[in-house]
């Protein structure tokens, strides 16, 4: 037997709610074998970013070709990436393994609104990282500052198509318009894009911090199970939407609290 395996690159969050801590508990729920390489190391409380401490790049370049080469995975997800350094030396080892599924979750902000990625990096992920993705997950925070003004304010459909410009496909995570609150996926087809809204009934809790990387990640779970890319989209909002609904009962610290993942 062989396990699906799912490597996670992500930063390591001491609380246990975000990053590869997370990104490995839904994995884990979502039926496959979750691998970490950490790219940096994050110390918060539930309310605040207290110190980021990035590792060496060639340090985390190595730890994702060792596992790439050797066990190998049939899905990868990027979370925290942090320098625009990390981010162009991964392109360029992802470009030696164009077979792997790639989701790609452009970590920007947390949910106490502290910066997790240094500016000169969101270029990055633009020019050389979303062309070899398969998807991106960007929450409507990121989205915005990846196009420079306010997601759907004028139009959706344009939106994504910039969004999607390097043939990656996206899902824009939370956007919240005439009272509802949607995810909006872009999938690019020989049709031209195509257009999906997710509508979700709001939940109303504090705790959802590492809900975009537990997504993203239940997302790659999947597609390393072999499901399609919108199979995988949907079975991802459904987990997603039931660890919050769980999460939602227990009290977490002061501020953001996890999901539940199992
Ligand atoms: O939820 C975003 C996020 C991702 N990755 C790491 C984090 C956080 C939020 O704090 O610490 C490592």
């Amino acid at each position: 037997m062989n396990y699906k395996k799912v490597l996670c690159i992500a930063g390591s969050e001491n609380l246990g709610c975000a990053g590869v801590q997370a990104d490995i508990k839904a994995v884990s729920a979502c039926g496959a074998f979750g691998a970490g390489a950490v790219t940096c190391l994050v110390n918060k409380d539930s309310l605040h970013v207290k110190g980021v401490h990035p590792l060496p790049v060639e340090w985390v370049v190595q730890a994702v070709r060792l596992f790439l080469d050797d066990p190998k995975a049939e899905a990868v997800k990027t979370g925290m990436l942090f320098t625009r350094e990390l981010i162009e030396a991964l392109a360029g080892l992802f470009r030696d393994y164009p077979d792997i599924p790639k989701v790609v979750d452009p970590v920007m902000v947390s949910f106490g609104g502290d910066r997790l990625i240094e500016w000169d990096a969101v270029e990055a992920y633009r020019n050389v990282l979303f062309p070899l993705a398969t998807i991106i997950t960007p929450n409507y925070r990121e989205a915005c500052l990846l196009l420079g003004h306010d997601f759907g304010h004028e139009s959706v459909e344009d939106d994504m198509a910039v969004l999607c410009r390097a043939g990656n496909a996206c899902i824009v995570k939370s956007f919240r318009k005439d009272g509802k609150h949607r995810d909006v996926l872009g999938m690019p087809s020989a049709g031209g894009l195509r257009i999906r809204f997710f509508e979700k009934d709001y939940i109303d809790t504090r705790n959802v911090e590492g809900s975009g990387c537990s997504f993203s990640s239940s997302m790659a779970a999947y597609l390393a199970q072999g499901c399609g890319l919108e199979e995988a989209v949907e079975r991802a909002e459904t987990y997603i939407h039931g660890a919050i609904g769980k999460g939602a009962a227990y009290s977490f610290g002061a501020g953001f609290g996890p999901v539940c993942h199992f």
